[in-house]
């Protein structure tokens, strides 16, 4: 089994911090996204679409998307959960986690696509949509502080996927300059109690 990971991308660390809280560790190969090795033919003959992280099992079948390879991992490796416990606490955990990557990180990554030097030349920039992605992705993080004034984790009392994808979304807000403001105490507390946790470096 081989994970295809590059180090500084928000999704595969997301994989990275998921694999890391279950204790699982699986050999990577690193993908420079920089020399765009993600989009040769021999990549793109494993994932179409180019995108990183891929988790290659050892029969040849290649899983893509984030929450597919996280997916697995929770079947392999069950404990702890982090995609839920029964079906209804799967549900609830499965709808944060879509917010969090419709709502937070998909905005967050759609400044950066948009508006970065580093994409420049490489795919077709829009800056006035980078520009809405901001506004959506900053209206997003005054409602989170919100949520999070209910409660410890994003998806109930403890550590799911949910807050994986958001930290992943928000760190890599730094890069454009988007970040947790000083007055939101509850993202501000949620943050710190998340970055505390050794898979936080993974
Ligand atoms: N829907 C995919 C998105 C994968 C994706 O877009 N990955 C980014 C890195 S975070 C990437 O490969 N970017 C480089 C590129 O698109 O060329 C997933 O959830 O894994």
């Amino acid at each position: 089994m081989k994970l295809y990971d590059s180090t500084l991308a928000p999704n595969p660390r997301r994989v990275r911090i998921f694999l890391a809280e279950k204790g699982v560790e699986v050999p990577t190969v690193q993908v420079d996204i920089g020399k765009a090795e993600n989009r040769q033919p021999d990549y793109l003959a494993k994932n179409p679409m180019g995108g990183v992280p891929i988790l290659e099992l050892d029969d040849g079948t290649v899983v893509a998307e984030t929450v597919a390879i996280c997916r697995y991992f929770e079947g392999t490796q069950p404990e702890p959960p982090l995609m839920g416990t029964d079906p209804q606490d799967a549900a609830v955990v499965e709808m944060w986690n879509r917010r969090m990557e419709l709502e937070v990180l998909i905005p967050i990554a759609g400044v950066f696509r948009n508006t970065h030097e580093f994409f420049k030349g490489r795919i077709p920039q829009v800056p006035e949509y980078g520009d809405v992605c901001r506004e959506q992705a900053t209206k997003r993080l005054a409602w989170l502080d919100e949520v999070l004034a209910e409660r410890d984790f994003i998806a109930g009392d403890r550590l799911t996927i949910a807050d994986i994808t958001a930290v992943c979304g928000i760190d890599f807000g730094r890069v454009t300059g988007i970040a947790i403001q000083p007055d939101q105490k509850n993202l501000t507390r949620w943050h710190a109690a998340v970055s505390e946790r050794p898979s936080y470096k993974a």
